[in-house]
């Protein structure tokens, strides 16, 4: 891989549900080395430190938790995400899902100033697509998508200049869709591959489809990836444990493709609550697969196929 410029831009978001710890988040990516890790690949590492919520007058709502906070949020990692997008490769480290409000909405006013049409990989247990009429928690973790593909409803939100369609985006191990989610989602083009769709047919194929797609179109494309892709088992720090997610090599042969596609030009990297760890393995393992993403590898070259 060509040497990049990577900016590490902290977002301990803690405010899109009920449950605190990911506010650690940031400082257990630096712990378990993050930046030292993209150094020794080649690549140039700047960590800009942790941003904080813009202030807003908004007032708490009813049902959705912390929604004044999680608005100042989004305002500051919109203009945030904009800005570093364009001088170079930025990986946020949250911080719960709420973050990638802002995150893509901001990438997304990048895009459109380059020129390029914006695609969102989504690797989640999670389809995140409610708004915040539609969720039943009131955890705004669970409707980032829907904010940044335009749907109606987010008034107390900057507003979302450039929207993105929702057959750009694809979604990777789903597993827990609620009704409303589920209803709204057939109404879209979205690319969306569940469990039963890797078990069946492979982790590689609906990924190989969408970079397709994406090179074809020249499009940039923003990764996001929740720890509750992969299974507890091996990621036990996340709040929303749902069992049946990828496995470690699922998670790497995704990296390592998303690598050699040399298509990724942002990433979020989410949900991770040290508190809930097991002696730094979430945090290990979530930097081992961005080192993937970044140009680890055993071989230079391909080695014989075994087929
Ligand atoms: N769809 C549920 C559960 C959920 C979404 N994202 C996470 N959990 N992490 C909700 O609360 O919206
Ligand atoms: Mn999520
Ligand atoms: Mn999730």
């Amino acid at each position: 891989m060509t040497p990049q410029n990577i900016i590490l831009v902290g977002a301990p978001v803690d405010s899109g549900k009920d449950r605190k710890g990911c506010i650690m988040g940031p400082d257990a990516f630096r712990t378990a080395r993050l930046a030292e890790t993209l150094t020794e690949l080649g690549h140039s590492v700047t960590d800009t430190g942790n941003l904080t919520p813009e202030e807003t007058d908004i007032a708490e709502h009813p049902h959705l938790v912390a929604l004044p906070q999680t608005v100042g949020w989004t305002r500051r990692l919109k203009t945030t995400a904009k800005k570093v997008a364009a001088e170079g490769l930025p990986i946020f480290l949250g911080g719960d899902h709420s973050l990638a409000l802002g995150t893509v909405a901001g990438i997304a006013d990048h895009a459109a100033e380059q020129g390029r049409p914006l695609f969102v990989l989504w690797l989640d247990a999670h389809s995140d697509f409610h708004t915040p009429q539609s969720t039943d928690s009131g955890n705004l973790h669970g409707t980032p998508v829907g904010y940044f593909t335009g749907r109606a409803g987010f008034d107390d939100f900057p507003e979302v200049g450039n929207p993105v369609p929702a057959e750009n985006v694809c979604m990777i191990g789903l597993r827990s869709v609620d009704p409303a989610e589920h209803e709204a989602l057939a109404q879209t083009k979205m690319a969306l591959a569940d469990m039963r769709a890797i078990d069946e047919g492979g982790i590689r194929a609906p990924l190989a489809e969408f970079l397709d797609k994406v090179a074809a179109a020249g499009g940039l494309l923003h990764v996001s990836l929740d720890v509750d892709f992969l299974d507890p088992t091996i990621a036990p720090a996340v709040g929303t444990t749902v069992p049946g997610g990828a496995t470690m090599r699922e998670g790497h042969l995704v990296m390592e493709m998303l690598h050699d596609s040399g298509l990724v030009t942002s990433l979020d990297l989410v949900e991770l609550n040290p508190f809930m760890d097991d002696r730094g393995k979430t945090a290990h393992l979530m930097v081992d697969l961005t080192a993937s993403l970044m140009g680890r590898r055993v071989f230079d070259r391909p080695t014989r196929s075994f087929a």
